[in-house]
């Protein structure tokens, strides 16, 4: 069956900080796709620019005027092409010109609108029809750094992860229980903690960041008790947003502290060495890839994950993996624009031994897609939140292809170094 594109059609939405958004349908001549593009908080440098020069509306006419004529006519099954076309439209190299949330939000709706003519699920249009491997959710529990407001963490999510859950809905179900066991413990730290959450729905209090690793360290012990599987806990550190490029050094504003590189890379060994988190993202600054090669040959048992180092980008992660950086590797699609930038991203981290973490945005929609992404792509972590809205949408849909498998799905494999 063919699927020619007939008809594209962007307009303007908000995401959940209320912040204006692309979403973008995609009629074939015998289906439908439609994606929304999420945005960060605390970006990476090396992203793509989200907009042209104007913001949404500006984009929204690149739509009609410079990518409708060029797209219209074409397959919407050679996702590889669309997404090379894009590329030649924008012609610059950071997606400043169509903007890179422009490119995200075509690329997702064109290959949902792929799969919806062929009359299958985008997971089995990208992936292949023996896919059938579930990924482990990371959900953020406390919310800290740029994401929070007034005194919370430094340290920007405190997330937990169920990693020997045996089936998907089992580890939703865990991190729910994770996320509300620490709302009972914050409760008793913080006498004013209101129950108020971040955007992602994690926890906002007056806590110190190793009261914060404490409780989640216990909360996620005694529900791996309790359902009799281990809970791991990780950490998003986002140390690029602590970091003074002026005074050359991490600024902890909670603590009052400010700790020098090799004062960082003491302070998260110590982290490593007394709590035993499984996963620790962004520990250093974006620049500070010699920093992270020591910190990962010297971390035991964790996976030391670069979010803002990479930014998606495969030639920061080739000079990431020749220098032993990490071992795991944010995938975030609007940081490189399309999905066949993503998914080279994800192929060079799984040939170099590297585990890709398919990951949303803080400020994200509905849009559910990067479920099926981590899923068709063999992702084995997808860090998506807990509880709320927007990030409740791609946990339930996962919950969903589980069962669309029945008896085929599968956890996937995922070693902890
Ligand atoms: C991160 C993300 C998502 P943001 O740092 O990993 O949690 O935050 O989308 O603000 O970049
Ligand atoms: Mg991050």
């Amino acid at each position: 069956m063919s699927a020619v594109i007939e008809d594209i059609i962007a307009r303007k939405v908000f995401n959940t900080r209320g912040q204006e958004t692309i979403e973008v349908d995609i009629t074939t001549n015998s289906g439908f796709g439609r994606a929304s593009a999420p945005a960060g908080e605390s970006r990476g440098k090396a992203e793509v620019v989200y907009y042209p020069q104007g913001g949404v509306d500006q984009a929204i006419k690149k739509v009609e005027e410079l990518i409708a004529p060029e797209i219209v006519g074409l397959n919407a099954d050679s996702q590889e092409e669309l997404d090379r076309i894009l590329h030649e439209i924008d012609g610059s190299k950071d997606f400043r010109v169509i903007g890179g949330n422009t490119a995200c939000a075509i690329s997702l709706a064109n290959a949902e609108a792929a799969a919806n003519s062929l009359g299958i699920l985008l997971f089995q249009f990208l992936g292949g029809q023996v896919t059938r491997e579930l990924p482990y959710p990371l959900g953020n529990t406390i919310s800290g750094g740029k994401h929070a407001l007034g005194k919370s963490p430094d340290i920007q999510e405190f997330l937990s992860i169920p990693y020997e859950a045996e089936s998907f809905l089992e580890a939703a179900e865990a991190n729910i229980l994770v996320h509300r066991r620490i709302g009972v413990a914050l409760k008793k730290k913080d006498k004013l903690f209101g129950g108020g959450r971040s955007d992602e729905g994690a926890w906002v209090a007056n806590v110190g960041n190793l009261d914060a690793v404490e409780i989640l360290a216990d909360a996620c012990a005694e529900v791996g008790n309790e359902l009799g599987f281990e809970c791991g806990f990780g950490l998003d550190v986002a140390a690029s947003s602590m970091w003074s490029e002026k005074e050359e050094t991490y600024i902890y504003q909670k603590e009052g502290k400010n700790r020098d590189s090799g004062e960082q890379i003491e302070f998260i060994l110590g982290l490593i060495k007394k709590y035993h988190p499984v996963y620790v993202e962004d520990p250093l600054h974006e620049r500070d890839f010699e920093g992270f090669a020591e910190l990962t040959k010297k971390a035991k048992s964790c996976l030391i994950c670069g979010d803002d180092l990479f930014t998606t980008n495969v030639e920061r992660l080739n000079h990431g993996i020749k220098m032993g950086a990490a071992n795991a590797v944010i995938i975030k699609v609007n940081q490189v624009g399309t999905l066949t930038d993503a998914w080279e991203t994800i192929e060079m981290a799984k040939r170099n031994g590297y585990v890709p973490v398919m990951a949303h945005r803080s400020g994200d929609t509905c849009d559910w897609h990067i479920a099926h992404l981590a899923v068709a792509s063999k992702c084995p972590i997808i860090k998506t939140g807990i509880v709320e809205g927007t990030r409740i949408a791609k946990i339930n849909e996962l919950i969903r292809i589980e069962q669309f498998l029945g008896e085929k799905a599968r956890m996937a494999e995922l070693k902890i170094v």
